[in-house]
């Protein structure tokens, strides 16, 4: 335990967990922001980063310089520059800034007064795309990489009462070694895209910790606590769940961490028709802190998915983190319920997070409302299968979501990657991460969107060929036969030979159709369209034996760079069951009354 423990806290130091349960000030709101797509507030003119000298000078922009006489000169000034809200993506707030993708320099100031048994505060941020270098009152703090989790450095040393300063260099621009890579189809909003608060502790506090059902017996909660600080050698931590009166004392090792298990049989398990969450309360000698956890196992057996050892069909549906309130990237808890409703509405017990992490309000609701959850690594497509860093990059943004996560009973499995061409270098990345996923967290289960191929040649009969199948836990593909391949008519011509003893999900399937656009079955972007395909799949799919679930592509449409066709996408990816302003589909009611009956049965 001790040693599976070290390694889940070696993958992700320091990152503070649950957030949403501490004392935290917002520094959401209006920031400055400079436009710098020469990045001439990184680097002067012989292309030397300022931040690598002893004396930068004026040009730095993360100084947040001032003139100090009339005849000084600098040739930026944050506070006379425009603002932009935070958090948010900067496409969608500006119009000039619709298709930029570079550097934006983005300046916060405020005062500070810390609270009275405070006494260390970090800046943490959800989410910066894509890269972030962030400077506190002129000092770098640090950089983080990747666009959908979060990250924090502490500020207590360099906080002052008045006038403090943040600086963060958000750059989105696109690259080849990137997580994800060059090529997506969804849009590559750029900004401080979720919130950004202090968080605000004790000297020695409680960071991290997990506190789970142990798998091999549902009687027992089990799980670690670690502390931060100078004195956390040897202290008391008490461990409280009063709903079931359980409690337990623990003393940390000479790392501040402890590691426990408690036992009673009355837990009521977590489960999507009574999503029951216990409050847990952790003490430590300086600190307390309170989250609602579930308790509840997945596993599979042969074919089936075991929710707390019984089957479930997973009637799913994949979702963008995209704001259906206010377009562009989503954050808020607005947004995250307005799209947990539609997924509810539609009848589904299940939601496919794609492509990448989406905010923490998500995983909260799903908790709340009894949605299992698929969470998914950015990569996706033709990821640098060789390139050592992009390995690394991909297993960090994995240890961030999971580090984040694994206190949430919603989250059932982890996806490594999507619709990723198969090749050796390629099976040994995916093979590195799923050991590395499965050290961090062997409680939940493994899977990636695959893809379907020919069996034996014959276009006539599906399989999965992939070596990567022979590692998930659960086997996924994406299919569109009856859109990419084929008119719906071929659905019914389609048999299906998969070969592994392993659950399926059907990951992806779909139709692109514009609201309001009608025309007959055959009429491509009418919602006749799109209902066909979803009625000549859903009977297609069931002559997969060991089908346990799917999510149809996607919830609502989404803007991508990919979709350009005039009067019909406009910039949006049509394949959604609700248009971008809300508006159901034919195909939605298809799905619906296809989970109605399917709910009624399981
Ligand atoms: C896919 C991808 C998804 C696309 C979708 C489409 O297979 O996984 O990201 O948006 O197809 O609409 O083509």
């Amino acid at each position: 335990m001790v040693l599976i423990v070290s390694s889940q806290l070696a993958a992700q130091e320091h990152l503070i967990v649950n957030v949403y349960n501490r004392a935290t000030t917002s520094l959401n709101g209006q920031w400055n922001y400079i436009v710098d797509p020469y990045e001439n507030g990184f680097y002067n003119y012989r292309l030397e980063a300022f931040e690598d000298q002893e004396n930068p000078g004026n040009g730095a922009f993360f100084l947040n310089a001032k003139p100090k006489s009339k005849s000084d000169l600098i040739e930026y000034d944050f506070d006379i520059s425009d603002s932009i809200q935070v958090p948010s993506d900067w496409n969608t707030q500006k119009e000039n800034l619709y298709y930029y993708e570079g550097t934006v320099w983005y300046k916060k100031s405020f005062d500070y007064k810390k609270s009275e048994n405070q006494h260390r505060v970090f800046v943490y941020f959800e989410a910066v795309n894509y890269e972030a270098d962030v400077y506190f009152n002129g000092k770098k703090l640090g950089k983080h990489i990747g666009g959908f989790t979060p990250f924090n450095f502490e500020v207590t040393n360099l906080l002052k009462d008045k006038d403090n300063f943040i600086v963060v260099k958000v750059d989105n621009k696109r690259k080849k070694e990137g997580v994800p890579t060059l090529n997506t189809d969804w849009w590559n909003y750029g900004g401080i895209t979720r919130d950004v608060k202090l968080v605000e502790v004790s000297n020695n506090f409680i960071e991290n910790y997990t506190i789970q059902l142990n798998p091999e017996n549902k009687n027992q909660i089990k799980g670690y606590v670690k502390l931060n600080g100078t004195e956390i050698a040897k202290k008391e931590i008490q461990i409280d769940i009063p709903e079931l009166k359980l409690s337990k004392t623990i003393i940390s090792n000479a790392e501040g961490v402890a590691v426990f298990e408690m036992n009673s049989k009355k837990i009521q398990y977590w489960d999507t028709k009574n999503p029951h969450l216990y409050q847990v309360n952790i003490k430590s000698v300086n600190d307390k802190i309170t989250d609602q956890i579930g308790f509840r196992t997945i596993k599979t057996k042969g074919k089936e998915i075991l929710l707390n050892d019984e089957s479930i069909f997973l009637r799913g549906i994949s979702i963008h983190e995209e704001s259906p309130i206010t377009g562009g990237r989503g954050s808020t808890i607005e947004d995250a319920q307005q799209l947990l409703n539609w997924a509810k509405e539609l009848g589904c017990n299940y939601v496919r997070l794609a492509h990448y992490p989406h905010n923490e309000h998500m995983l909260r609701l799903a908790d709340k409302m009894g949605i299992l959850v698929w969470e998914e690594n950015p990569v996706y497509w033709t990821i640098s299968w060789e390139n050592e860093a992009t390995y690394n990059n991909a297993e960090n943004q994995l240890s961030e979501v999971i580090n984040r996560d694994k206190n949430r009973a919603s989250v059932i499995i982890w996806s490594m990657a999507n619709e990723t061409p198969t090749s050796e270098p390629r099976l040994i990345f995916l093979k590195k991460l799923a050991a590395h996923t499965r050290e961090l967290d062997p409680t939940r289960l493994i899977s990636a969107a695959l893809e379907q191929s020919d069996y034996n040649g014959d276009p006539t009969i599906r399989t999965i060929n992939d070596e990567f199948a022979n590692v998930v836990d659960v086997l996924s593909f994406n299919q569109y036969v009856g859109w990419y391949d084929g008119l719906p008519e071929k659905c019914g011509q389609i048999s299906w030979k998969i070969l592994q003893n392993k659950p399926v999900l059907i990951s992806e399937f779909g139709a692109g159709a514009k609201i309001g656009f009608h025309g007959d079955k055959l009429t491509r972007w009418s919602e006749e369209f799109q209902e066909d395909v979803y009625i000549q799949t859903l009977k297609m799919l069931e002559g997969i034996e060991q089908l346990q679930g799917f999510s149809p592509w996607i919830l609502v449409d989404f803007r991508s760079p990919r979709r350009m066709l005039p009067k019909i996408q406009d910039g949006y990816n049509r394949k959604g069951l609700i248009s971008e302003d809300g508006k159901k589909k034919k195909a939605f009611y298809v799905l619906k009354n296809f989970y109605d009956t399917k709910s009624a049965s399981n």
